[in-house]
C-alpha cells in the first residue's frame, strides 16, 4: 500500500477571517494529506484591513516543548509549510523544526506571507524581512507574491503590468537566496489577467500559469493558493500543475464570494473544496455503502476535444444527457437543469457522474473563467442535482 503523507504547517490560527490555519487545514486535508498543525499565535482576526483591532497571543513558548513532545514519539513529517510567522525568533524555531522533524528527502515549503499590494503587514519590519529571506534561502520550494519577492531582493514593486526581463530577474535574484524553486504569485503581463511563474532556480525552467482576472481584491488568497498547492504537490502532483490546479482553486473560491458584499473579510474557499476533493482523490471505496454509491451512478463521459467553442459544449453536453426529443436552452441554468436529469438519460434527481477527459484541452477552448463556472454548475448540491465530477487529464 502507498504510503500516504503527513505534513505540518506552521502559521497562526486568525480565529476569524479565512487565512492561515484556518483555510491551510481544510484545504489540504480536501486534498487527501493529512495536516498536522503547530500554531505560531492565536489572534482574534487577521490584521488586515477592514478590522478595527486584533488579539494576540503569542505561542513562542510552547514551540519548542510540543516539537520536543513529538521527537519523543518518533513523530516526523514528508514536508514542513510555514506561512505568516509572528517575530524573527519563530522563524529561527522554524529552521530548527526543519532540521529535527523531517523525514529523509522531506521538503521545506515557505510562504513568506509578510506583505501584499507593496506594503509590508502590520507588525513586521525590515529585519524581518531578512530573517524570512535567509529562511527561503533554506527551502525547497517558496511561494512569494509579488510585494514579498520585491521586498526580499531590494527590486522596486510595481502594480501595473509587468515585462517578462522584470519577471526573469526578480526570480533571479529569489533564486539567488538558495531555494531549489520559485513559485511567484500575483505576475501579469497583461491587465485581464492574473498569474503565477514556476521557477527551477537549478535548470533555470520557467513556466506561467494564468487565470482571468477577477476584479475584487480577496483578503487570503495567498493562503488558499499556498495551501491548494501544498495539497496538489504531496498528491505527487508536479510543481506547474499544482500551481495551475491552486489557481483554478482561487479563482473559483472567488467567484464563489464576489455576489456578497457582506463576506469583505477572505473568500468563501469552502464552496470550492469539491474542486481539489474530486481532482486529488482517488482512493477505492472501503465502506459498502460507499461502494454501493460509486456503482449506481450513471457515468456520462465528456471528451475536452469534442467540442469547439461554449455553444459546441453545450451541444455535447445534449447529445451526452438526452435522448434527443427536447430542445434546451444553452445556458448555464439549462445546465443546471440538464444535469438533475428527467431529459430522456437519467432520472430526475438520480446521482450521476460525468467523466471529463482531456480536461486542460477545454480549459483552452472555453477559458479559464468560463470553465470554472461550468464547474460550479456541475458540483453545486442542489435539491435534486447531484453530479460527480471525474476530471481527467
Ligand atoms: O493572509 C496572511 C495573514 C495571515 N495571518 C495574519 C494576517 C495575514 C494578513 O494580513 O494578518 C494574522
Amino acid at each position: 500500500m502507498a504510503q500516504d503523507k503527513k505534513i505540518l504547517t506552521v502559521q497562526d490560527i486568525s480565529c476569524v477571517g479565512q487565512c492561515s490555519l484556518t483555510v491551510a487545514q481544510p484545504i489540504i486535508s480536501a486534498c487527501g494529506v493529512e495536516t498536522c498543525i503547530l500554531p505560531s499565535a492565536v489572534l482574534s482576526n487577521h490584521t488586515g484591513a477592514g478590522f478595527h483591532g486584533f488579539t494576540f497571543r503569542d505561542l513562542t513558548e510552547d514551540i519548542p516543548e510540543i516539537c520536543s513532545q513529538w521527537e519523543k514519539e518518533g513523530i516526523r513529517f514528508d514536508a514542513v509549510y510555514t506561512g505568516y510567522l509572528g517575530s524573527v525568533a519563530q522563524i529561527a524555531l522554524v529552521r530548527e523544526i526543519m532540521d529535527r522533524l523531517l523525514l529523509p528527502g522531506g521538503l521545506k515549503i515557505v510562504d513568506p506571507a509578510m506583505a501584499d499590494n507593496g506594503s509590508l503587514y502590520q507588525g513586521f519590519d525590515q529585519p524581518f524581512v531578512q530573517k524570512m529571506a535567509e529562511l527561503c534561502g533554506k527551502a525547497d520550494i517558496i511561494l512569494p507574491n509579488l510585494t514579498e519577492a520585491c521586498f526580499m531582493t531590494g527590486m522596486e514593486y510595481t502594480s501595473d503590468v509587468q515585462t517578462e526581463d522584470y519577471v526573469r530577474e526578480l526570480l533571479s535574484r529569489l533564486a539567488a537566496l538558495g531555494a531549489r524553486k520559485v513559485i511567484l504569485k500575483g505576475i501579469f503581463f497583461r491587465p485581464d489577467q492574473l498569474g503565477n511563474a514556476v521557477y527551477d532556480c537549478a535548470s533555470g525552467e520557467l513556466h506561467y500559469c494564468f487565470t482571468e482576472r477577477i476584479p475584487r481584491s480577496s483578503h487570503g488568497t495567498g493562503d488558499c493558493f499556498a495551501a491548494a498547492f501544498t495539497g496538489a504537490l504531496m498528491q505527487g502532483i508536479d510543481a506547474c500543475e499544482a500551481a495551475a490546479l491552486a489557481a483554478d482553486f482561487v479563482v473559483e473560491s472567488i467567484l464563489q464570494t464576489e455576489d456578497d458584499p457582506a463576506h469583505w473579510y477572505g473568500v468563501k474557499f469552502e464552496k470550492a473544496l469539491p474542486l481539489l476533493v474530486r481532482r486529488l482523490n482517488r482512493s477505492a471505496p472501503k465502506s459498502a455503502a460507499a461502494a454501493a454509491e460509486e456503482r449506481t451512478r450513471r457515468r456520462y463521459v465528456l471528451h475536452g476535444g469534442s467540442f469547439r467553442d461554449l455553444e459546441g459544449f453545450y451541444r455535447e453536453m445534449d447529445h451526452l444527457l438526452t435522448d434527443g426529443s427536447v430542445p434546451t436552452g444553452h445556458n448555464l441554468d439549462a445546465l443546471n437543469d440538464l444535469l438533475r436529469g428527467g431529459f430522456g438519460r437519467h432520472a430526475y434527481g438520480e446521482p450521476i457522474e460525468l467523466i471529463w477527459e482531456s480536461f486542460e484541452e477545454s480549459r483552452e477552448t472555453l477559458g479559464a473563467e468560463q470553465l470554472l463556472r461550468i464547474v460550479s454548475i456541475i458540483l453545486n448540491h442542489e435539491e435534486e442535482h447531484d453530479c460527480a465530477l471525474k476530471i481527467e487529464f
